[in-house]
């Protein structure tokens, strides 16, 4: 019973050691690298809180719309600094489809820690992906939460 307690002892202190180093790894649904769409991390939950951990950080989120979706949004709230937000997508066919007149993106900067948000009326779109970064305007990390809906 002694050797349980000294075993379960050891493997709380384990844990807590890499929750406090690995700060990144504390926040649980982002899988770093997610700097390229290619490693772009899957989204599961309608929300995600996560971070840019440096400046130059940049987080990749990959969303699966569906074919019966007529509209979504994407938004970033509780931002901690100015950070924004960049959007494009594919359709059934895995084609990049053109967003917005002639850019294939679609993104929002707000200034300072006011949300972000980006609606996506294109019907076609069944896989949406997101870039969160930190703005030009101040070049600082901060978290923050992705949250998408769909319509
Ligand atoms: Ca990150
Ligand atoms: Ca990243």
């Amino acid at each position: 019973m002694k050797g349980i307690k000294y075993i379960l002892a050891i493997l709380a202190i384990v844990f807590l050691v890499i929750g406090l180093g690995g700060c990144e790894y504390t926040y649980p649904f982002e899988e770093e690298p997610n700097n390229t769409p290619s490693d772009a991390t899957f989204v599961r939950n309608q929300i995600v809180k996560e971070q840019i951990h440096v400046a130059t950080d940049l987080d990749y989120w990959e969303i699966n719309l569906g074919t019966i979706v007529r509209s979504s949004e994407v938004k970033l709230t509780h931002l901690s600094e100015d950070l924004k937000i960049m959007a494009f997508g594919y359709d059934v066919n895995d084609n990049q489809i053109t967003l917005d007149g002639s850019n294939n993106y679609l993104n929002s900067d707000n200034d300072g820690t006011e949300n972000e948000l980006i609606l996506i009326s294109n019907d076609d779109v069944v896989t949406l992906f997101v870039c969160v970064e930190a703005s030009d305007r101040r070049g600082l990390p901060g978290t923050y939460w992705l949250e998408h809906n769909i319509y």
